[in-house]
Order: C-alpha cells, then structure tokens, then sequence
C-alpha cells in the first residue's frame, strides 16, 4: 500500500515538471516571432501597380521610381471585353522612341502579339497583352534616369493609353 502511494506522488510530481517545462518553450517561441515581425521596407525594389479598363484607359499617367531599383510592375485589366477586342499591354519606350511610330507600327504587328518584330530596339521592357480580368507582372531593372513613355501597343489605343515613366 506504501509503495503505491510513493509510485503515484512520484508520477504527480513528473507531470508537474513537464507541465512547466511545455510552457517556457512556448514563450520563448512567441518572444522569437515578435522579434522576427516587422521586415523593414526594401527600398531597392519599387512595386508600382497600374491598371486598364475597357474604357481604353490607364488609371495612371505618371509612374515615378528611382534609378538602381529594381521595378516590380503589375498590369491588371479591370474591364470584362475579350483580349481580341480590348486587349492591353504594358510596354515601356526607348527615349528615342516616337510613340505615334511605335504605336502604328504595332497596329500591323497583331502576329506579334502587336509589338512589332523590327522596333523591339524601341521597346525597354513590356508585358504580354492581356483581357479582361486578367493580371500580369514582370520585373526589370529601372532604366537611368530620365523621364521615358509607356503606351498600350493594341491597335488605336496609344493615343489615351500613355503615360509618363519618370526614373529619379
Ligand atoms: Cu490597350
């Protein structure tokens, strides 16, 4: 009968410890997590987001970054209308680049998904064209400084759908 009690305070006393044990280790975890929480803003990356609508329009005419960074641009095309008919892209233009050439010459390019096959020397960077509803995002490194333009190269769309890309 003694030995049964001994055996039962010795059990007790196990668990007990083990209990304390289970909960440093669980505030230490949480002591880690709150150190590791807020990441400090990357300022070598710029994330810039713009977007199309079925209306031929950008919803930004400037976009500013800052040179040595690198560029994470997202297109998103808010409208409904099929590619074929409202189809955006996101194409950004050489300094020596006229607009209105590019942009004419692309009309004819629509095998090209309309960037044309001998001005790609005019082209900095550009999305694929995308409908409604769709997204795309490419990287690139930003330009030197400079102020530069972006169009749409779908047919007639140049004309509203362009806009400054100005690199401090
Ligand atoms: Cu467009």
């Amino acid at each position: 009968m003694k030995k049964l009690v001994v055996v039962c305070l010795a059990a007790l006393a196990f668990s007990c410890g083990e209990d304390k044990k289970e909960q440093k280790t669980e505030m230490k975890t949480e002591t880690k997590v709150e150190k590791a929480a807020p990441a400090a803003a990357d300022s070598k990356e710029a994330v810039v987001s713009i977007e199309g609508n079925d209306q031929m329009q950008f919803n930004k005419k400037e976009i500013r970054v800052k040179a040595g960074q690198k560029v994470k641009l997202t297109l998103k095309h808010v409208g409904k209308m099929e590619k074929a008919v409202m189809g955006h892209n996101w194409a950004l233009l050489t300094q020596d680049a006229d607009v209105a050439t590019v942009g004419n010459a692309a009309a004819m390019a629509k095998d090209n998904d309309y960037i044309p096959a001998d001005m790609t020397d005019k082209f900095i960077v550009h999305t694929k064209m995308i409908g409604g509803g769709e997204s795309v995002t490419i990287e690139f490194d930003a330009p030197e400084a400079g102020t530069y333009t972006y169009m749409c190269t779908f047919p007639g769309h140049y004309a509203l759908m362009q806009g400054k890309f100005i690199v401090e």
